[in-house]
């Protein structure tokens, strides 16, 4: 009978193009060799190192999937969900960074942007020299973000900004601010400006005491009369497909990532369980743990698969927005589940983030927050069978 590879049992690295390796084994050496080391430091102290998108830059990680006369790397989807995976087994965090800066800043000015904004900004977003983020949640308008109360005003030769943005990944860091504001020149339709760091009336506090994702520097955006020119403007895009253009990218990269997380809370308690000796045997040698191995283990293998799929339907252009919903909740979902059940199979250790899986597991429930909460995707999967929306 063919051999069983317990570690990949569908055999997924053979799915995957020489080029999809080498991204994949490119992002894995740097998350275990450069990233792995520092996380449980930066997570202890609540604290992102900026070098680190230089340093994802240099590797070619940030816009990977933009053509490269712009910076990029001009990688398919699947190479890029495999960076994530990679970089979200190191943290979820760091995956963050890479995912706001790629998919959600760099993408918008490339599909939304004219040439001399492409120009302008994405070189340096790629090479991680410029940071990005992207404002789109407010303290009132979350999963509804049709709710949004940022407007832009026509002034003379441009706009004024007022509003505030919250939950901002990278905004305290930012050079770059990509901004969704009800635009009141365009009947009040939401539209993307570009907002760079040090325009007056722009601030972006730093949120403390989180208790997950404490590597990565989360904030607000303050929009206290900010005026712009009209060059600011996206010129591309109007109304909220032009947010979820972006956050379909950044779902689809989160549903390989939760993955990349939950293998290593796989591995992790799969590895505690074989040393740890208690009733005079090892814990793996009881079947309590053996099936709880075995539901990771089948969880993370489907999901992954699913991601490949997915993925390649993304490089043909026939990835549904709801296709990518029901990846990125299915993989969240698990993913916690499985580092919840890791922490436990630790035991009193697993509350050390010396063992890191209890990291993992309060990373995971963020993760499963933001980019769409689990249940506002299950709506969005309910009115794509049903016709009927829930939401209201
Ligand atoms: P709805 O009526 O459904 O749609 C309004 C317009 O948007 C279009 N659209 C999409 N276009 C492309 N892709 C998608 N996924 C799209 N979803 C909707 C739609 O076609 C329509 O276009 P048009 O031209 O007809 O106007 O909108 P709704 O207001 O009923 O929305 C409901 C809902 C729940 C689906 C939506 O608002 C939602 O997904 N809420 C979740 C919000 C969310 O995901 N926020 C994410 C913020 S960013 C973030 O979390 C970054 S974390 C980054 C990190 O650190 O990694
Ligand atoms: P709410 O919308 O208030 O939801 C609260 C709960 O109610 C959830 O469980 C939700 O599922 C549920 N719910 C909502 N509506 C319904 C309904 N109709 N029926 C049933 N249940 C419902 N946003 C950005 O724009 N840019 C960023 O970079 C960014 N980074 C983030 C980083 C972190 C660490 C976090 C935590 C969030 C970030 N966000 C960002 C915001 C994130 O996208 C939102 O938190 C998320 O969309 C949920 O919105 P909310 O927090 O307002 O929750």
């Amino acid at each position: 009978a063919p051999a069983f590879d317990w570690e990949d049992p569908f055999d997924l690295r053979s799915q995957l193009t020489e080029d999809e390796r080498l991204a994949q084994d490119t992002a894995e050496s740097y998350a275990q060799d450069r990233l792995m080391p520092r996380v449980r430091d930066a997570y202890r102290h609540e604290r992102f190192d900026r070098e680190i998108l230089a340093e994802m830059g240099e590797l070619g990680l940030l816009g990977a999937t933009l053509p490269e006369a712009y910076g990029g790397a001009g990688l398919g989807y699947v190479a890029y969900g495999l960076a994530a995976r990679e970089i979200e087994r190191a943290d979820s965090g760091y995956r963050s960074a890479m995912s706001v800066q790629s998919s959600l800043v760099m993408y918008p000015i490339w599909a939304y942007g004219d040439e001399a904004q492409r120009r302008r900004f994405l070189p340096k977003l790629a090479r991680g020299e410029a940071v990005g983020c992207f404002g789109l949640t407010e303290p009132d308008a979350g999963s509804d973000p049709a709710g949004m109360r940022t407007r832009a005003d026509r002034i003379d030769g441009g706009y004024r900004l007022n509003g505030a943005k919250t939950w901002i990944t990278n905004a305290p860091i930012a050079d770059v601010f990509v901004v969704w504001a009800k635009s009141a020149a365009h009947e009040g339709r939401i539209r993307g400006f570009l907002l760079e760091k040090g325009a007056k009336g722009l601030s972006a506090p730093k949120i403390e005491g989180k208790l997950a994702l404490r590597a990565s520097v989360t904030g607000e955006i303050v929009m206290d009369g900010v005026e712009v020119p009209e060059s600011a403007l996206l010129p591309n895009v109007s109304g909220l497909k032009g947010p979820f253009g972006c956050l379909n990218r950044a779902r689809y990269g989160i549903a390989w990532g939760a993955m990349g997380a939950a293998e290593f809370c796989w591995k992790a308690a799969r590895d505690y369980t074989l040393a740890r000796v208690q009733f005079g045997r090892p814990l793996a040698q009881t079947q309590l743990v053996q099936k709880k191995l075995a539901d990771m283990q089948t969880e993370i293998a489907l999901g992954l698969q699913a991601a490949l799929r997915a993925g390649r339907l993304f490089d043909e252009g026939r990835l549904a927005p709801e296709a990518i919903s029901l990846i990125k909740r299915n993989a969240c979902g698990k993913a916690l589940d499985i580092a919840r059940v890791a922490r436990d199979m630790h035991g009193g250790n697993g509350i050390s983030d010396e063992y890191h899986v209890m990291r993992v597991a309060q990373n995971l429930e963020a993760v499963n927050t933001y980019e769409g909460a689990h249940d506002v995707h299950a709506l969005i999967l309910g009115r794509a069978q049903t016709g009927l929306q829930a939401f209201s």
